[in-house]
């Protein structure tokens, strides 16, 4: 699988180079099926004056079994009895989340934005003395504004900035029995929160090309928390960079590959009410990492008829490189599906 990855991110640079070898000279266009980028991609593009657009995405991740830096390691390693330091280890964690999203274009150079999701996760754990347990959680996500502005459109590429502000809509409190809990619901480990707490800065710039048959884009993108939130914690600043490349087979679908990278920074401060020595997801030493992932997808574009605008995006992403902050778990595959309908 990994060895796919990476014949394909060679793929990447060489239609790339390719691509930028073409005699361009219109206008970047959106009546495409890879006119909007790898649906695991947001903020890509932009709309023209007066259009609308809705979305729905449904996100599907999985994170199981240990990572040390870069190693695999075993729970039994990071549990007391075997020289560890924690009492509880996750063992793995299941989450699902939907999305809405709105965009509508007040000019030809500015595109509004907003959106809201709805996560859930679970969190199975095994403890030192061989029990295991299940946590859950729930709740509407932070929302997300912001307005992306056209530098330049000409000889079909594009370039956009973004800015944007994340206000603290998702929940930090919540909260789950455990087996030290003496049946009483008590404060979950960061994972399992669902907003940040802070008021966060977006800030985001896309490159997008085109040629008949090939279409490619990289993304920039900083996720920036600002101040404490009520639990004396600040998650991570979230760096990123988002490559594609995609191949229109026809006036209907089109097909991605996909290559990003992203630094997570550590948390800042710590929640009082949770002991960073209980289990590994409650201690902020082991938060952030550099991680390298590969997506591969496909676009469905209905460019006539009663679903005229209506776009259909399918991606699976794995990791291709992780290498996280003390042990945390790992990340498995990530599975999104998106509907978008552009009016
Ligand atoms: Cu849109």
């Amino acid at each position: 699988m990994r060895k796919l990855y990476i014949a394909l991110l060679a793929a990447v640079v060489a239609t790339s180079t390719y691509a930028q070898e073409q005699e361009l000279s219109q206008s970047w266009s959106s009546n495409r099926p890879d006119g909007h980028a790898p649906v695991s991609v947001m903020g890509d593009h932009t709309h023209k004056k007066g259009e609308f657009m809705f979305s729905y995405r449904y996100m599907n991740m999985q994170m199981d079994d240990l990572k040390r830096g870069n190693d695999d390691v075993s729970f039994d390693s990071v549990l007391l009895p075997n020289g560890g330091e924690y009492m509880v280890t996750p063992t793995d964690m299941p989450m699902n989340m939907h999305m809405l999203g709105g965009m509508y274009a007040v000019s030809d150079k500015v595109t509004l934005a907003a959106m809201l999701g709805y996560t859930s996760m679970d969190m199975e754990h095994l403890t030192a003395m061989g029990g295991t347990f299940s946590t859950a959680s729930s709740g509407i996500t932070d929302l997300k504004l912001s307005a992306l502005y056209t530098v330049f459109n000409k000889n079909r590429q594009q370039l956009h900035g973004k800015v944007g502000v994340s206000l603290p809509t998702g929940s930090i409190d919540e909260m789950d029995v455990t087996p030290a809990s003496n049946g009483n619901e008590v404060i979950l480990p960061y994972p399992m929160q669902i907003g940040s707490g802070t008021v966060d800065a977006l800030l985001g710039a896309t490159y997008l090309w085109q040629t008949d048959r090939f279409s490619g884009g990289n993304k920039v993108n900083g996720v920036i928390r600002t101040g404490t939130n009520d639990r004396d914690y600040r998650l991570g600043n979230v760096y990123s960079l988002d490559n594609w490349i995609a191949y229109k087979t026809a006036d209907w679908i089109s097909f991605s590959a996909r290559v990003k990278g992203s630094v997570v920074s550590e948390i800042d401060g710590a929640n009082p009410d949770l002991n960073p020595l209980m289990v590994i997801t409650a201690d902020t030493r082991n938060s952030g990492g550099t991680y390298i992932d590969g997506g591969l997808g496909f676009n469905l574009y209905a460019y006539k008829g009663a679903l005229k605008n209506v776009r259909l995006g399918v991606e699976v992403a794995t990791p291709l490189l992780q290498d996280v902050n003390g042990v945390q778990l790992k990340r498995k595959e990530t599975v999104t599906v998106g509907l978008q309908y552009s009016l």
